[in-house]
């Protein structure tokens, strides 16, 4: 076998054991790595029902086959659990050593079940995982955390971890590395802080053989070169995902007052240029050469601080908030991370705590865009005192707690916090985010810049070319590049030709893999992975149906006011229309449930009884 090692590492927590196992020999071509390799193990591990939060949960880390090697941004790890804030499928995709080192300390995955009965930092090697106490480590910070893991096992190790959020089960903690690369928005941190899992220090030797190393590396070395000609590579240097907050606010989808409005009458404080102004260094995840990781040094009252900016954080922690002050952006961010949690889903439960405030439904006073009260917010968050204890379940949760009309105002997608774009005046992202595959996510489809680029009438339209766009992009983002799994930047923002990584893939494993094979695969783990909500929502008792893809009802109910598309909402037949197009090109039924034919074509056959368990099938 090349490009794969063919191993994973099994972690029992519970009896402080491991162990190695070959993975099945049909997994690798039909899954690849990563984020189509977790869902199966997910699939296969996880008994129906399971509570997320309990040592039944299983938590996996997963390379692909082009992890690691030296390629455009292949530094990347899934990390993949069944989700506390969603009950579906989760996972999170973070750039790190950590993912070099697994690969290098012989596997394709690790699995980590049970839990440990005192805090544990699990250190791997090739063939041995020790299990140190981390009684000294737990309550920290993820950057002290950092520091003291760096002390003990050196700089040349992989490391994941994560702060107190995780550690108290805040439903939307990740995981963290790095200072400031973070992962696993559907509460990966949580899965790890009921397995007293504080951090996993991997170290590693030698990456699996590929099968054409000449190839690879002539491959490789070519198209890193290509990534640094491309026209926009210096103003992605200089700006990263950040130049993307003037572009949304010019194109009404910034998120503003929680996704009430579109524009942000004080964005211009809040960019790129802002934060080109207090940049102090910048860094990448291994193997980038267009590294986007923007470390500015930010001032507050609260003193002088540290922060890796990018668009989600700001615009989730600015804008959406009513924060006019990047300094302050900044601190929040930074907070995010050395606590360990996720900066979107942290935006948008701070953001429904001020509408709540605003319509008197909590007793706490926290104005749009007042820092201190959003500081505040943040501790009882963590401390579960009291509106906090609420919204570390996360806006779904608060909102049925809340009742009266909170939930019109709670924007998640299945119980995940909705990415920064607002969707009224963008109907085909709406779909992606009601389609996306651990909830409201644009990992798996960025198609908001495939609609602006239509012009006005085309971006409003509900064209059900916008459906097959949607199935295309998430079969190369969600599918391919989760999978693979390196970073999809270069070729969204650079240009790199995705023509690339077949080829790659097959200098690495020896497989020529066609884009058939590739769109077959991707349709696959997209189908497995509705198999498994499905099936995880009726083991625990809830309903499903076609509702669960309907994005937040704001967007139907409630018109911009503001900008150049005031008046402008989504029309919820149409979007009923468009939801049809896409089940129809998944395989789906009206329910968007897979259907018998459907999980036969794709080799999925072994799902079909646990789903018969539940619910009846269509044709
Ligand atoms: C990702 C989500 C994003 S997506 C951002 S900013 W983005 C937020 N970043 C956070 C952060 O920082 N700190 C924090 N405490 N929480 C955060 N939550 C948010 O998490 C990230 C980059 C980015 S920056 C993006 S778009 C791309 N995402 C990729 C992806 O998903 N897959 C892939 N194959 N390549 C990708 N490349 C880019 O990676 P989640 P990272 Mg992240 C400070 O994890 O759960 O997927 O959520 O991983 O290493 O930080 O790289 O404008
Ligand atoms: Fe990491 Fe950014 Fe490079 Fe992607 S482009 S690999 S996220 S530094």
């Amino acid at each position: 076998m090349h490009g794969w090692s063919g191993k994973l590492l099994i972690i029992d927590l519970t009896n402080e054991k491991f162990s190695e196992s070959g993975i099945h020999k049909d997994y690798l071509p039909t899954y690849l790595g990563g984020r189509g390799l977790a869902v199966r193990l997910l699939w296969d591990l996880i008994e129906p029902g399971t509570d997320p939060i309990s040592p039944n949960n299983s938590l996996i880390l997963a390379t692909g086959p082009l992890t690691g090697y030296p390629l455009p941004s292949s530094g990347k790890l899934v990390i993949a659990a069944k989700s506390p804030l969603t009950n579906g499928y989760g996972d999170g995709n973070i750039g790190t050593k950590a993912s070099v080192e697994i690969r290098k300390a012989g596997y394709d995955a690790i699995v980590i079940k049970g839990a440990a009965r005192r805090p544990v930092v699990l250190y791997i090697e090739r063939g041995k995982v020790d299990f140190r106490s981390a009684d000294d480590l737990w309550g920290l910070g993820t950057h002290e955390t950092e520091d003291k893991l760096i002390r003990e096992f050196g700089k040349d190790v992989g490391t994941l971890l994560i702060g107190p959020a995780g550690e108290k089960l805040v439903k939307y903690a990740t995981v963290l590395s790095e200072y400031g690369r973070s992962a696993g928005r559907p509460g990966m941190g949580a899965v790890m802080g009921v397995k007293k899992v504080k951090a996993v220090v991997v170290r590693g030797d030698e990456l699996p053989e590929p099968a054409d190393r000449g190839e690879l590396i002539k491959l490789g070395s070519e198209a890193l070169k290509k990534v640094k000609e491309s026209k926009n590579y210096d103003f992605w240097i200089r700006q990263g995902t950040m130049a993307t907050i003037i572009w949304s606010n010019t194109n009404s989808v910034l998120p503003t007052y929680n996704f009430r409005e579109g524009v942000f009458e004080h964005a211009d404080k809040i960019s790129g240029d802002v934060m080109e102004k207090m940049k102090i260094s910048q860094k990448g995840c291994p193997n980038c050469n267009m590294p986007c990781g923007m470390m500015v040094e930010a001032r507050t009252d609260m003193g002088v601080t540290k922060a890796e900016l990018d668009y989600e954080n700001v615009a989730m922690l600015g804008s959406n908030i009513g924060l006019d002050d990047l300094d302050k952006v900044s601190y929040l961010n930074n907070l995010a991370d050395d606590l360990g949690l996720d900066t979107i889903s942290l935006g948008s439960n701070i953001a429904f705590a001020m509408e709540a405030a605003e319509k008197k439904l909590i007793d706490e006073k926290i104005e749009w865009g007042d820092f201190r009260a959003a500081v505040d917010l943040v501790r009882k968050i963590i401390e579960r005192e009291g509106v906090g204890a609420l919204l570390a379940e996360g806006v779904k949760y608060a909102s049925e707690k809340l009742g009266d009309d909170a939930a019109r105002f709670a924007i998640h997608v299945k119980g995940l916090e909705v990415s920064a774009y607002d969707c009224h005046t963008a109907p085909g992202m709406a779909l992606a985010y009601g389609t996306s595959p651990i909830g409201a996510h644009h990992k798996d489809a960025w198609l908001i810049s495939v609609e602006i680029q239509m012009g006005r009438e085309g971006r409003l339209s509900y064209n059900p070319e916008k459906a097959e766009k949607l199935v295309w992009m998430q079969n190369i983002r969600g599918g391919m590049f989760e999978s693979l799994t390196t970073c999809r930047l270069p070729w969204v923002e650079v240009g790199l030709d995705l023509e690339y990584y077949p080829k790659l893939l097959k200098a690495a494993t020896g497989v020529a893999f066609t884009w058939d094979d590739i769109y077959t695969i991707a349709h696959r783990i997209y189908t497995l992975i509705r198999a498994f909500w499905v099936r995880e929502y009726l083991a625990a008792g809830l309903d499903w149906s076609r509702e669960l893809d309907i994005p937040p009802r704001r967007w139907f109910e409630e018109s911009l006011t503001k900008g150049p598309f005031a008046g402008a909402k989504l029309e919820i037949d149409k979007y009923h229309t468009l939801l049809d197009k896409y089940y129809e090109l998944r395989g789906w039924d009206h329910r968007g449930i897979p259907r018998r034919s459907t999980l036969e074509k794709l080799g999925l056959d072994f799902v079909i009884p646990s789903l018969e368990k539940v619910t009846e099938l269509s044709p």
